[in-house]
């Protein structure tokens, strides 16, 4: 069976960037297709920790993992959720990968760019971040990775090295799918960006300081009413879905149709051409606050115990699919 891969850092409490860019697309994936894939959901508390870690970190790593149960991710003999640092081969394959990478290409990533931009220094982490997610994963051979758009990058980047480390030391590896073929895929119309509520030129971000420019997952109701109604719009004046000249405004209409399952095209007819931003903002309000009070609701039914439970199991494959190609690789370049 193929294998589908995703992991989301646990730093802090997840966005609904997160959610909609990520989480909800693997929980949909997993529901529609197990039996036909490997589905794993991992923790990549390795990466988690080239930011700082905002609240406490085991907690937030189980919580993260709750988020997919309550997102109704069902765990059984192909869906499998684990902790990346509970698998060590995904550290030593980095190192390996690490040997292959270039600096030139590592320092042309995109988030690279950012995350460090304006900073005196930055860790070293962040600008090996790539190969470790080439690591996480070419480990399992995952063919498909469901990722919001600012990752895309990364993929591309991994089947740039499993193709030189092939060329060099043999067919080892299973390349990726394409970016294209994995938005086909995902069953959406292009890779999911939701913006930042205040400077909608960027993307919603767990780790931006100003509070009203994110929805958090554990934000009550009149949070989400108080960040959605100051959210940044334009003085265009009338509703239209234009990502570049009217950005706020057209992030709403995406999370309105994200939010309530509905195709965006639907949603932006409902609403281009009217011009109270005001009735567009209660709206999404409403959609959200609502949708997140039942995902809060599910969440709390969900204990430690539940997920801990699940991750003895997922590790013990985790590890087993990991070390195997591990070996492989140790082998090509001829460590054992
Ligand atoms: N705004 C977004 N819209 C759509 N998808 C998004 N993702 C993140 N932000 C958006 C997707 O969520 C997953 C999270 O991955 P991550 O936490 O490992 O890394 P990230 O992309 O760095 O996420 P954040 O929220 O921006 O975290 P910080 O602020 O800590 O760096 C990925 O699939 C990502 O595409």
């Amino acid at each position: 069976m193929k294998t589908i891969l995703t992991g989301i850092r646990s730093n802090s409490v997840l966005t609904l960037g997160n959610y909609l860019g990520a989480l909800l697309p693997m929980v949909r994936l997993a529901n529609k297709y197990s039996g036909e894939y490997q589905f794993n959901v991992f923790v990549p508390d390795l990466h988690s920790i080239i930011s700082e870690i905002d609240g406490n970190f085991k907690e937030n790593t189980l919580r993260t993992l709750k988020y997919y149960l309550a997102a109704g991710l069902l765990v059984n003999k192909n869906v499998h959720i684990y902790r990346q640092s509970y698998v060590p081969a995904h550290a030593e394959l980095c190192w390996i990968l690490n040997c292959t990478a270039t600096m030139g290409e590592m320092s042309r990533m995109t988030q690279y760019k950012e995350k460090s931009e304006g900073k005196a220094s930055c860790n070293v982490g962040i600008f090996d971040y790539p190969v470790l997610m080439a690591a996480d994963i070419l480990l399992y051979s995952a063919e498909f990775i469901p990722l919001g758009e600012d990752q895309f990058q990364h993929i591309e980047i991994t089947r740039d090295i499993a193709e030189r480390f092939n060329h060099k030391h043999g067919e080892v590896f299973v390349l990726p799918a394409k970016t294209a073929e994995q938005i086909k895929f995902m069953e959406i119309e292009k890779a999911i960006r939701i913006r930042d509520l205040i400077s909608p030129e960027k993307k919603m971000s767990k780790s931006t300081v100003a509070e009203n420019s994110k929805i958090m997952l554990d934000d009550t109701p009149e949070a989400v009413r108080k960040k959605i109604m100051s959210a940044t719009t334009d003085s265009v004046g009338v509703i239209h879905f234009d990502m570049v000249n009217q950005p706020g405004i057209s992030n709403l209409l995406q999370i309105e149709a994200l939010v309530s399952n509905r195709p965006l095209s639907e949603v932006t007819a409902e609403w281009d051409g009217k011009t109270s931003y005001g009735d567009l903002k209660k709206q999404v309000s409403e959609t959200v606050a609502k949708m997140l009070e039942e995902f809060q609701a599910r969440l709390k039914e969900i204990s430690d115990e539940d997920v801990i439970l699940l991750l003895e199991e997922g590790e013990k494959y985790a590890n087993e699919i990991a070390n195997a190609k591990l070996l492989e690789v140790q082998k090509a370049v001829g460590l054992r």
